[in-house]
């Protein structure tokens, strides 16, 4: 019997042209090496095909982390800072507006901010960060703060999440990353990130965002020490919330980097274990509308290959990555356009510059104009 006629994947692959939504077990069976990954991509990329049709999505965008000095010591983390580390940095106002400045050039649509949750910063200053940014260069989209950092605030301040995400809004918060959920389960979360914020705190964030109408990402970081059956409670605790809300636009799996991180004993995860990941996210994720293969990870081969087993978009240009380069990724710091417009076409499918809001972008040299479409309403 060849992997092709594996009778469970037979039944599953049913399920999928049927629309039935899989369970646990199905997504344990899809990790299973018993059944093939070419089985599995296919499948995903049937998924992809209905949801998207020809289109890849990238965006023009720059990351900005405000300090590196941070409270916690997530064993995976590379980036990360004592106070008095020589390493430890916070960046000035100026350091922060001459990265807007630079976006805004560039024809970014989006900056991406994340950071660490230094010990003398108070909530104030990263609502001022958010604010200095958004009066300055109001047409760039502001991506901002983890679900881990919000709780740090609700920590700093004693407000409630929604009060923390009201305010930082008011500030210029336009939607919110998907990091800092990394394994839900508590046999892993409590071995790599015990003190941060558990699974049902990042999950009760998000709820609180998308009831505010903020959209939101949500990553799952793999490769390390979870087990296929942590990937997949993980993706099915996402999956529960969206049922609930509707507020993830996109999922990212993010690939293990163990260079300089507490973990660096151990091997990144194979091609195989990246691909297999993306198209059994895209299978048990049946709500959520995007899928990112996101290349300063992945590796831009492996991310172009993802097109094909179930991701949709690339991510984007991105410029000042400093997380998983800390992390030993040794994937350019930059993509132009031309260059991910040419690794999309390579894979087959038609290149769409979107908005953080996955609109479909119009654009004169660095002047841009969002357009809503039927079809990004996915
Ligand atoms: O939460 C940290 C991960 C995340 C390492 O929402 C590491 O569009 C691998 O969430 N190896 C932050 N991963 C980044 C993130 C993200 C990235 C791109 C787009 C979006 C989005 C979100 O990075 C952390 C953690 O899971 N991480 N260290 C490491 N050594």
């Amino acid at each position: 019997m060849t992997a092709t006629t594996h009778p469970d994947f037979l039944r599953i692959r049913d399920k999928v042209y049927s629309g039935q939504r899989l369970s646990f077990e199905d997504g344990l069976v899809l990790y299973s090496p018993q059944v093939s990954l070419h089985d599995v991509g296919a499948l995903a990329n049937f998924v992809r095909q209905q949801r998207h049709g020809n289109r890849a999505y990238y965006n023009i965008n720059t990351h900005l982390n405000p300090t590196n000095v941070c409270v916690y010591r997530c064993t995976f983390c590379a980036f990360r800072s004592d106070l008095r580390s020589p390493k430890g940095y916070v960046m000035s106002d100026e350091e922060i507006l001459a990265r807007g400045q630079e976006a805004v050039a560039a024809g970014c649509t989006e900056m991406h901010i994340v950071g660490g949750l230094h010990h003398q910063k108070k909530f104030e200053w990263y609502v001022h960060v958010l604010r200095l940014l958004h009066e300055a260069f109001p047409s760039l989209h502001l991506k901002a703060w983890t679900a881990v950092e919000i709780h740090w605030f609700q920590h700093l301040t004693g407000k409630s999440a929604r009060e923390v995400l009201l305010e930082l809004m008011d500030a210029g918060l336009g939607s919110m990353p998907g990091g800092g959920a990394e394994i839900f389960h508590p046999e892993v979360r409590d071995q790599i990130c015990e003190h941060k914020a558990d699974a049902t705190a990042w999950l009760e964030i998000h709820r609180t965002a998308h009831e505010l109408g903020l959209k939101t990402n949500c990553t799952m970081l793999y490769g390390h020490i979870e087990q296929a059956h942590h990937r997949v409670d993980h993706l099915l605790r996402l999956r529960a919330l969206q049922d609930e809300t509707g507020g993830f636009q996109a999922f990212i799996p993010l690939a293990f980097h163990p260079a300089n991180t507490g973990l660096a004993h151990l091997k990144k995860p194979s091609v195989l274990l990246d691909l297999r990941t993306m198209a059994v996210s895209r299978l048990l994720l049946d709500n959520v509308p995007h899928l990112k293969a996101y290349w300063v990870m992945l590796g831009v081969g492996t991310a172009q290959a993802a097109l094909a087993y179930g991701a949709d978009d690339l991510d984007g240009t991105v410029r000042h990555e400093r997380i998983y380069h800390d992390a030993g990724a040794d994937t350019p710091q930059i993509l132009t356009v031309a260059e991910l417009e040419h690794l999309i076409r390579e894979a087959g499918r038609e290149p769409v510059e979107r908005d953080t809001l996955y609109r479909p972008v119009r654009r004169q040299g660095t002047s841009w104009q969002a357009v809503e479409t039927a079809a990004t309403l996915v």
